[in-house]
């Protein structure tokens, strides 16, 4: 069943895009069923196992020996950790098995990245200027100078690209530590037309490569409404993680609207338009359309969904231990999207046909970023098992867990 729905995915996302390995679609395309398992492994508990547990939880597997980790059979296609690719194609892949207790903070140098600082952008970060247009009383220039006496922290959040995919470890999911602007700050320093309902951010992009295959369309903007930018608590960040923006990153400002896609989140901003309903969609909002969950491909920003992330899951790290009683394996893994806190998540490892409940501790506190859960499993014999996951709750939207997106296979070599 959830097979079925994950393949059926799979097949309308991927239709006419071949991947180019390495600089391909950020989908990550079709398995190739040549081995795979490449970023597994790892060494004994690795990835953050020890300290950092919560005493008030119950820990299983204290006292154990950790023998490494079980290897997810799904084929990763790209390497971890690493900058690959070029201009609009330029990835980075983040290795989300390093994820433990003590590390749900992705440094600079690892968090995930979907299209590398563009060569064509020539304007210093001193330099920098947001044009500010549109259904406004007049044209303005935000210089840096007026931004910076404004940043303050906003905390952890993660970020995820809609096109995130198993093909590509689903590493294209990262949480840091922003600072910036409250985009209301921004509003407030314009005199803003009462005409105006929506606000198109865009930023600068221009490469001199071209996207391999056309995935990636030039122009980079999102419409809002004021509303949708108000409630998400959206600003212009300028820090990540206590340093500077990094170039990949947006380099000297980008938009962040918390729980909304990467999509959404336009890197080197240096433009802000007041528009009304009658806007008509960015080529941005349509390419990114089906991975936002929209109903086809409006061809008007009203008709767009809020491109925000529903409550996920997936496992991330499965680990084979011997406790005293024979072989388990804790299987390690993340929440994170939604729009409240959950304490009814479910995992099944039979592909969505029965499901046991994940005693989450310390339990979710924020949807701001992801949430570190563990259980323990005994597998009832050796061989390959596909693990999904939902919440035990109607109300809870849902919506990438019904359709099994983050569903992962493990292959379990012992019981
Ligand atoms: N100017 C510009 N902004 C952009 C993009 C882009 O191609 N150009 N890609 C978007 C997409 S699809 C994602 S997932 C995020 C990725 O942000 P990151 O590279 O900092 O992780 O940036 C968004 N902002
Ligand atoms: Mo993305």
């Amino acid at each position: 069943m959830s097979l079925n729905r994950r393949w059926f995915l799979r097949g309308s996302l991927f239709t006419g895009a071949g991947l180019v390995l390495g600089c391909g679609d950020e989908s990550g395309g079709e398995p190739t069923g040549a081995g795979g398992g490449a970023g597994t492994g790892g060494g004994p508990g690795s990835g953050g196992s020890g300290g950092g547990v919560d005493p008030t939880c119950d820990d299983p597997f204290e006292g154990g020996q950790p023998l490494g980790n079980a290897v997810f059979t799904e084929p990763v296609q790209v390497p971890l950790n690493t900058k690959i690719g070029q201009g609009w194609d330029a990835r980075l892949y983040y290795d989300l098995m390093e994820l433990g207790p003590d590390n749900l903070v992705v440094p600079n140098d690892k968090f995930y990245i979907r299209t590398e600082r563009p060569d064509l952008l020539a304007t210093r970060p001193e330099a920098w200027t947001i044009r500010i247009h549109g259904l406004v009383g007049a044209e303005a220039l935000l210089t840096m100078a007026d931004l910076t006496p404004l940043v303050e922290p906003m905390g952890v959040h993660v970020l995820e690209c809609s096109g995130n995919s198993e093909g590509g470890g689903f590493g294209l999911l990262s949480a840091a530590e922003w600072a910036g602007v409250p985009f209301s700050a921004v509003l407030d320093m314009i005199d803003v037309d009462p005409a105006a309902t929506r606000v198109l951010v865009s930023g600068f992009d221009e490469h001199s490569v071209p996207s391999a295959g056309g995935h990636s369309t030039p122009g980079a903007a999102w419409i809002f409404t004021l509303e949708d930018l108000a409630a998400a608590g959206a600003f212009l960040a300028t820090e990540m993680n206590g340093a500077p923006l990094p170039p990949d990153h947006g380099e000297p400002v980008r938009l962040f609207v918390p729980g909304w896609y990467g999509c959404c989140n336009i890197k080197w901003v240096d433009t802000i338009e007041l528009v009304d309903d009658s806007a008509p969609a960015t080529s941005q909002m349509m390419e990114f359309a089906s991975r936002t969950h929209q109903t086809g491909v409006p061809a008007m920003a009203a008709d767009y969904v809020p491109a925000t992330m529903d409550q996920a899951a997936m496992p991330v790290r499965v680990e084979k231990w011997l406790l005293d009683d024979g072989i388990a394996y804790k299987v390690v893994g993340i929440l994170w999207g939604g729009y409240g806190l959950t304490d009814a998540l479910l995992i099944s490892y039979d592909g969505g046909s029965t499901f046991e409940p994940v005693d989450v501790c310390p339990a979710q506190s924020t949807n701001q970023t992801w949430t570190l859960w563990e259980h323990l499993w005994r597998p009832p014999a050796a061989g390959n098992y596909t693990m999904a996951m939902r919440v035990d709750d109607p109300t809870v939207p849902q919506i990438r867990l019904d359709l099994g997106w983050y569903d992962r296979e493990v292959f379990v070599d012992e019981v």
